[in-house]
């Protein structure tokens, strides 16, 4: 069985996603045999909105879980009413191993870590090119933290109606990284969540990115409110683009053909528990730059081969500046 190493310690294994058709493998804990596999939709103050089969059931945790918190995407096993109706509050007994785990701390300094979405394939940078204006050192972090809990990164670029991509483009656009173009005019043709749909499939996507950015109008586009309101979502929901997105929120493409989770907006990305040494990866443009960087080279000092690499055109200038602040912020408070 595959481990992914730190992250199996906060959360026992017990249940297998039941991801290949197979009946999902239980271990030990004979004691709830019986229980149902659900994956968390919504938290809200300890109230986890659950997906068991078609129903929407509300839960809380089981005292046994002690201090392990299932989040959204969790997969997880629940006991007791599993009806769903009004007023029944089903218990969850067993987390699933998670197979990526997106975190942040509110700021560097922050040892408190908390998970945002767990088992994402993908996480789709959401960044406007204008109102709010790009900030690609948000960008950066949102890519460290993706390369850091085994998400793979999409670029979504919205509002090209209100500015040109070609900026941000030349920072990004050597990275191989996936990228779409949203307008507002694409929204309301449908191309926008078409060009979107096209990289979604099948895989549970978190869209992460400054508040205002279009998140969720955009998963909004992509999910038809029929479909929000099977999964008792769309009281959450209010009007077009509204939402009061306080936890994620994970909305069905429809079977078979993925997820997206809504997450509420972050002004910042912390890194607390990245390891400086592995931001690097984050930055492919630089790092085979590094090759001839001193050993246990902080990459800010006078012998970085980085600043020679920069020179010689393989990167952009605006990529090591970048990852200089974005390590430099790793030992010392500082704004974004
Ligand atoms: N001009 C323009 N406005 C957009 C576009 N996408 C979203 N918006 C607007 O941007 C604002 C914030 O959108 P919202 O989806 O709530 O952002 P969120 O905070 O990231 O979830 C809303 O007023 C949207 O109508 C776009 O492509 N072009
Ligand atoms: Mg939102
Ligand atoms: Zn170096």
């Amino acid at each position: 069985m595959r481990r992914y190493g730190k992250h199996t310690d906060e959360d026992d294994v017990r249940v297998r996603p039941n991801r290949k058709g197979n009946r999902p493998r239980t271990h030990i804990r004979p004691k709830h045999e019986d229980a149902a596999e659900g994956m968390v939709l919504t938290v809200d103050r300890g109230r986890l909105t659950c997906l068991v089969d078609d129903r929407v059931i509300m839960a809380m945790k089981a005292r046994e879980l002690g201090r392990k918190a299932a989040v959204v995407g969790d997969r997880v096993a629940l006991v007791g009413d599993l009806s769903g109706r009004k007023d029944t509050l089903a218990r969850i007994v067993r987390i699933a191993e998670r197979t990526s785990v997106l975190r942040r701390t509110a700021d560097d300094d922050d040892p408190y870590e908390r998970v945002v979405v767990a088992n994402a394939d993908q996480l789709a940078i959401v960044t406007a090119l204008a109102d709010p204006e790009p900030r690609p050192r948000l960008i950066d972090r949102c890519l460290v933290a993706a390369f850091d809990g085994g998400l793979e990164p999409l670029l979504v670029l919205t509002k090209s109606d209100l500015a040109p991509p070609e900026k941000i483009l030349e920072l990004y656009g050597a990275l191989d990284i996936p990228y779409v173009v949203t307008s507002r005019e694409e929204l309301a043709d449908g191309d926008a969540a078409d060009r979107v749909r096209e990289h979604l499939d099948g895989r549970i996507t978190a869209f992460v990115g400054h508040s205002g950015v279009g998140k969720t109008t955009l998963v909004n586009a992509l999910v038809p409110e029929e479909r929000r309101r099977t999964t008792g979502h769309v009281n959450a929901v209010t009007g077009r683009g509204r939402h009061t997105t306080t936890s994620a929120l994970a909305l069905p493409l429809g079977k078979g053909e993925g997820w997206v989770v809504d997450t509420p907006g972050v002004r910042s990305f912390g890194l607390h528990h990245v390891d400086p040494a592995r931001v690097i990866h984050a930055f492919p443009d630089l790092e085979p730059g590094t090759e001839n960087c001193p050993r246990a080279c902080s990459h800010d000092e006078p012998d970085c081969a980085l600043d020679a690499w920069v020179e010689e055109g393989h990167a952009d200038p605006a990529r090591l500046y970048s990852l200089r602040r974005l390590l430099a912020t790793r030992e010392r408070r500082e704004g974004d």
